[in-house]
């Protein structure tokens, strides 16, 4: 079957199932001269299987609110890909979930980990289940009642979930809460744990961080560095606001943040109080970021995205699609020169296509947001061996990995006659790892 007969194919069986399709016609795209190369690959039906999880669990979980009315949400885990590793993957909890967005993000995921130097496989999972507005208790018994099903699904040489968006440190707690008392086993089977029960040291930073470690990489090779830049950020969740926190220690100036809500600018800085304000407000108070700007008296723009200001640097680090073609030319006209996904699959297409022709530095999420996901990496290694390292260590293991991402990205992309184009080279970096090991063992 040729690329494009493969991507027709996915469509097909996976009708209504838009982010999926994008997110595979992306990677396959970029395959082109991989399979010319490689006829082994076409043989052994790489594509047609690597296009199709390994096992999808689709579950009930109903709870009780605070009225004591029962309610019912859907969960899923997509165990996508297991050649190199265990499942790995965050778990969302946000109301848009639906098979096709744990797909697209699963899918991702098998090549995101690839790229991490470690032994991980590729999986997600996550619930329509809203956690804006519950209160604490609630979120609790949503999700001892997700775990109650997940833990027969999960374990630490078979799938290890984190968080993703809606899934946090008290979520991650709640559900190994659960686990533990269903199983009575202390394993390695969430990561983002808390530091005092076996999490590790930089995992909540570890995706903001890696994201700015990336962007650094990418402007070293223009002879340029992050001090100086005006950064734009979207979101105001983990991502962002680590994201923030690293690009101001490198010296650079952070000017938004954004919600579902709006964004806001602020042309001084998000940093110093400002910084520690957004870190309450956001993990404790559980407010909105418009509560920034009416307390700082910066300008909060509703319902709007932050791409309009004049920058450097832009991190888009909340969600899915969220730059679109206009948005895309705005950042180019405005100055531009990088743009390094925290998100996953946060820009269009056709905005890819402008970053493309316009030349910039442009980071896709696979290869700059992979960070978290490796620092989960490396909590499931501490656990394993039984010990912790301190946060310097965790720090130069997650700089060093982000250095080989940017560097494996790098060299494939010159192989293959794409040199500069991270798109293809973290495509198929990550593709060839995971092919060989199919190839290697055999077809299943
Ligand atoms: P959080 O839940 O902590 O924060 C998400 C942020 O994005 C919030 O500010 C949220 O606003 C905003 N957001 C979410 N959905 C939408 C939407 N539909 N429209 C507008 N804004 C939205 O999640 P994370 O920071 O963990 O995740 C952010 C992104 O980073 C996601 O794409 C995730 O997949 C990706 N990622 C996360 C990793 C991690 O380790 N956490 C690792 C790699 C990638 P609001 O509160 O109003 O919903
Ligand atoms: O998208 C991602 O890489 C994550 N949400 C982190 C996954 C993980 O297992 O740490």
């Amino acid at each position: 079957m040729s690329i494009a007969e493969v991507i027709e194919k996915v469509e097909v069986k996976n009708p209504g199932e838009p982010e999926f399709h994008q997110a595979v016609r992306e990677v396959l795209e970029s395959l082109e001269p991989v399979i010319n190369k490689h006829p082994e690959y076409a043989k052994a039906k790489i594509l047609e299987r690597i296009v199709e999880p390994e096992r999808q669990i689709i579950f009930r979980v109903p709870w009780m609110d605070d009225n004591g009315d029962i309610q019912v949400n859907r969960g899923m885990r997509i165990q996508f890909n297991s050649a190199i590793g265990p499942y790995k993957g965050g778990l969302r909890f946000h109301p848009s979930v639906y098979p096709g967005i744990i797909k697209f993000l699963g899918f991702e995921q098998i090549f995101k980990n690839a790229l991490t130097t470690l032994p991980m496989g590729g999986g997600k999972g996550g619930s329509d289940f809203d956690p804006k507005g519950k209160s604490d208790n609630e979120v609790m018994r949503f999700c001892q009642s997700f775990m109650s099903e997940l833990y027969r699904h999960i374990g630490q040489t078979t799938d290890v979930p984190a968080g993703d968006i809606g899934v946090g440190g008290r979520e991650i707690g709640y559900l190994y809460g659960q686990y533990r008392k269903i199983t009575n086993q202390f394993d390695s089977i969430l990561t983002g744990k808390a530091i005092n029960w076996g999490g590790s040291l930089v995992r909540p930073e570890a995706t903001g961080y890696g994201t700015v470690y990336f962007t650094q990489e990418m402007l070293k090779t223009k002879g340029d560095s992050m001090e100086g830049k005006t950064v734009l950020v979207s979101g105001s969740g983990n991502v962002a606001q680590y994201a923030v926190q690293k690009a101001n220690q490198l010296g650079a100036k952070c000017v938004t943040l954004s919600d579902s809500g709006g964004s806001i600018y602020d042309p001084d800085g998000i940093s110093g109080e400002k910084w520690d304000y957004v870190m309450d407000l956001k993990n404790v108070q559980r407010g909105r970021i418009h509560e920034y700007a009416e307390k700082y008296g910066v300008e909060y723009f509703e319902g709007e995205r932050p791409w309009k200001f004049e920058a450097d640097v832009a991190l888009p680090c909340a969600t899915q699609n969220e730059v679109n073609e206009a948005e895309a030319k705005m950042m180019m006209d405005n100055g531009v020169i990088a743009l390094a996904e925290g998100a996953n699959m946060p820009s269009i297409p056709e905005a890819i296509e402008v970053y493309q022709d316009a030349g910039i530095l442009y980071g896709p999420g696979k290869a700059a947001n992979a960070g978290g996901v490796a620092t989960s990496g490396l909590e499931m290694c501490q656990n394993h061996i039984g010990m912790s390292w301190t946060f310097e260590e965790t720090d130069a293991h997650l700089l060093r990995i982000m250095v080989s991402i940017h560097e494996q990205a790098s060299k494939a992309a010159e192989k293959y006659g794409y040199p500069g184009n991270y798109v293809m080279g973290a495509n198929i970096a990550g593709f060839i790892k995971v092919a060989d090991a199919m190839l290697d063992q055999g077809h299943w």
